[in-house]
């Protein structure tokens, strides 16, 4: 017998939506003691957020997210509101005792993300940050090759995160749905957006990263303001490239960019070592390549003429998350990520063993990219606290 989670969902865009489908349908396929079921969502727009009530089930609506934390009968507050919103927010959650999700980035600056941080540890409530990759199967099937030991001695880490969706200048900045280029409103430009996502699975693949040198560019130096209708300055980074240096004494190379035109979603990662190496495409998702050198076991190295990329269609029951789908050969897509990442919340409240990654790992995330910012800033390298 399962017993309701009953959901306060904040926002309704496009992670509104993404997390509406995922409370659902996780019940259907990964069943657990609690069941979500969508109490209230929120936003300041009656009209849109009563539609967006009506078309997804949720049981009620509110206009102001003071009032979805006040409620008894709210569980677990969900920020998929802009980034300047998650402070203030998960402040108030965490107090009112609720369990928290929230977007990414988990802030705008480490200073607030250290804030929230200590909020939540203070009134030990349940908590995550929505880095949804890592519940893609095929990155999580790298993960499970790496703690196996199938990479061995780490050398190289390679991550591109590549769109194309801001080159036209006159795509305007701020407002619904075009926030993210508000730097007021998003904190920074793709590498809050965009980078987080990357830095969030290197750290989790490859262990954390410790110092980082950049460079920033914004290409399109003024654009309309959606609201105003004024032109403004843009001050988010439309690019970024950096180089790191994790702990475990591999360096790598992270970029991305808004301008990569033909990119649409095109999250990539390759990690080399001595005796295995794993690369990663989000727009081929279903497929994990595994480069095996050497066996983990017993040191042996494959046969010369055998030797090459093996292309794992990620489908079988043996894969991450994929037993609890559909039969082998048929594949899941982007909506499940979150389907996957809210059965691992469901599951951490049933063995009482926190879900990863949480705000403190999130809070790292973020230490990374203000490094990264300062560091293009300074162009110095700088240390990872
Ligand atoms: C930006 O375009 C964006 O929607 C990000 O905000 C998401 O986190 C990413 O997964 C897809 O791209």
């Amino acid at each position: 017998m399962s017993t309701p989670l009953n959901i306060g969902m904040i926002g309704y865009g496009f992670m509104g939506r993404a997390h509406s489908n995922a409370y659902r349908q996780v019940s259907q396929f990964f069943p657990h003691k609690r069941r979500p079921v969508l109490k209230a969502c929120c936003a300041r727009n009656e009209a849109k957020i009563k539609a967006f009530a009506e078309n997804w089930g949720y049981e009620s609506y509110e206009t102001d997210w003071k009032k979805l934390i006040e409620r008894k009968d709210v569980d677990v507050v969900d920020i998929g509101s802009p980034n300047n919103t998650h402070r203030e927010i998960v402040l108030a959650a965490a107090k009112a005792g609720k369990m928290i999700l929230c977007e990414k980035p988990l802030a705008m600056n480490v200073a607030e993300g250290e804030e929230m941080v200590a909020a939540v540890e203070k009134a030990g409530v349940p908590n995550m940050v929505w880095f949804n990759y890592r519940r893609v199967p095929a990155i999580a099937l790298a993960k499970q090759l790496v703690d196996e030991g199938r990479i061995g001695r780490p050398f190289h880490y390679r991550a591109t995160y590549l769109q194309d969706w801001t080159i036209a200048e006159d795509v305007p900045q701020g407002g619904a749905a075009l926030w993210r280029l508000d730097a007021d409103v998003a904190g920074s430009g793709v590498t809050g957006d965009l980078l987080a996502h990357s830095i969030d699975t290197a750290e989790w693949l490859n262990g954390p990263i410790q110092r980082v040198t950049a460079a920033t560019e914004t290409f399109v130096k003024e654009r309309m303001h959606q609201e105003t209708g004024k032109k403004q300055p843009v001050k988010i980074d439309d690019a970024c490239m950096f180089l790191a240096q994790f702990a475990n004494g591999s360096i790598g190379t992270f970029e991305s960019t808004r301008y990569a035109r033909g990119r649409k979603n095109y999250n990539t990662f390759e990690l080399n070592g001595a005796a295995g190496s794993v690369f990663f495409d989000l727009e081929d998702p279903q497929y994990l390549q595994y480069f095996k050198y050497s066996d983990p076991a017993t040191g042996a190295k494959i046969e010369g003429h055998l030797t090459g990329w093996q292309k794992i269609h990620v489908t079988n029951g043996e894969h991450p998350y994929m037993k609890n789908w559909w039969v082998p050969g048929c594949t899941i897509g982007y909506e499940h990520t979150f389907i996957n990442a809210l059965a691992d919340f469901l599951e951490s409240l049933d063995t009482g063993k926190p879900v990863q990654p949480d705000f403190r790992c999130a809070l790292h995330t973020q230490k990374v990219c203000d490094g990264v910012l300062a560091s293009a800033k300074s162009g110095q390298w700088v240390e990872i606290g």
